[in-house]
């Protein structure tokens, strides 16, 4: 079996990578050019006999038709290739418009005109499609399912919708294998360091090491430097080590009060394979079906390395707000467990366990 990656050096990809390379597959991963080195997660990856890489960009029609035409044989086709990141779509949404949902039209359209009849193809699409829509069931809890309406929230979610009516429309229009996961948030050590998680799980460990080196007590002053980056959220707190009198910069967040459905993306990639491997494309929704705010992930994250209090140490930032919040959601995944079989293996608390102690590592 062949499959090909759009999107190989994310979080998703590097994981995909790994589960069809462990079944045997011939896996070619297509990444975007990049000044600086994108293939950190996919390393171990880059000299197995099994594994190749492409370069292709999503944005580009040509490119993607490059790639498909000089694998016309490949049996599945994974597009996790997108700008992924909400906050960052308000500010660049066109950008996302063409990465996220354009792109997607750029492969299907090639799969197509290319007569790739007999591919199988994935779209990951989003729980964030659902923004502030819900359903309640009878124990007036709200849920989010397949049948929920959309009310896309985010640039990032009206593109991913758009790409969710596109894939159903290669589907139902021109008879193509396209199926699509919504997959509700999925976390791991390899979470992008700007997403909420891992955020919260790079800062501990930072923290941490930084404690350790200076011989400092958790209940040591903590200030934030005068001249404290207020783009926060792409920064790093690296400087650790540099200037002995470095104060170390507290965590700064935004909205504590959302409700996440945080899954493990090992687990969830599982599923992406499983879908392509039915006789009938579909529609899925991924998740748990718990729902957890993120003061929650800080309690369980912050107690892993002694600290029950962690007010002291999260700074409530406006700069970390969206101009629209997505403030619920709780998937039910009932029918990707009976029709493929698939369930999540780990729960909430194994996850922040898991992502803390990469980082402390
Ligand atoms: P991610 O870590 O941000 O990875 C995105 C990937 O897309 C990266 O490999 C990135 O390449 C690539 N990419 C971006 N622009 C591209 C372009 N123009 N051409 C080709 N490749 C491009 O995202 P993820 O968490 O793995 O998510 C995978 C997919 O699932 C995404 O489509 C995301 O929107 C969707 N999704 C994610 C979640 C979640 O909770 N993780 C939930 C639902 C849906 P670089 O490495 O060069 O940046
Ligand atoms: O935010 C709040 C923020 O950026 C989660 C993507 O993978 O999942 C992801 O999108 C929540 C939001 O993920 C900060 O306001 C508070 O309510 O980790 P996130 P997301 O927006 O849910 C979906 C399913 C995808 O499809 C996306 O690709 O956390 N929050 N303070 C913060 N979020 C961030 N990033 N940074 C903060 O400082």
């Amino acid at each position: 079996m062949k499959a090909i990656i759009f999107g190989v050096t994310g979080q998703d990809g590097s994981h995909l990578a790994d589960l069809l390379v462990q079944k045997d597959y011939e896996v070619v991963g297509v990444s975007r050019r990049s000044s600086v080195d994108n293939t950190t997660r996919i390393k171990h990856l880059l000299e197995h006999p099994n594994f190749d890489m492409m370069q292709g960009d999503i944005t580009d029609a040509f490119s993607v038709r490059n790639v498909l035409s000089e694998h016309a044989t490949v049996d599945e086709i994974y597009n996790l290739a997108a700008q992924s990141h909400v906050a960052v779509s308000f500010k660049q949404p066109a950008l996302t418009w063409d990465i996220t949902g354009k792109g997607c039209l750029n492969i299907l359209q090639s799969i197509a005109d290319l007569g790739l009849d007999q591919s199988r193809f994935y779209q990951a699409s989003s729980s964030e499609m659902f923004g502030s829509s819900y359903d309640i069931n009878r124990s007036q809890e709200k849920y989010q399912d397949e049948n929920t309406k959309f009310l896309p929230q985010s640039p990032y979610a009206i593109a991913k919708c758009a790409a969710h009516y596109v894939t159903r429309l290669f589907r139902e229009g021109y008879g193509l294998h396209a199926s699509a996961g919504i997959l509700f948030n999925h976390e791991g050590p390899r979470r992008g360091e700007t997403f909420v998680t891992r955020k919260i799980t790079k800062w501990i460990g930072d923290f941490h090491r930084w404690m350790k080196s200076k011989d400092v007590s958790v209940d040591v002053l903590i200030h934030t430097p005068e001249d404290w980056d207020r783009d926060a959220e792409m920064y790093i707190p690296g400087r650790i080590d540099r200037d002995q009198n470095f104060q170390f910069p507290k965590l700064r967040l935004g909205n504590l009060e959302a409700f996440r459905d945080w899954g493990y993306a090992g687990d969830y990639v599982e599923a992406m394979w499983m879908m392509l491997q039915q006789e009938e494309p579909d529609d899925y929704i991924i998740c748990t079906g718990e729902t957890h705010t993120i003061r929650e992930f800080l309690d369980v994250a912050f107690n892993k390395v002694g600290i029950e209090d962690w007010s002291e140490f999260v700074v409530i930032d406006p700069e970390f707000y969206r101009p629209a919040e997505v403030d619920y959601l709780r998937g039910d995944n009932i029918k990707a467990k009976s029709k493929l079989g698939w369930e999540p293996r780990t729960t909430f608390i194994e996850l922040a366990t898991l992502m803390v102690e990469a980082d402390l590592e």
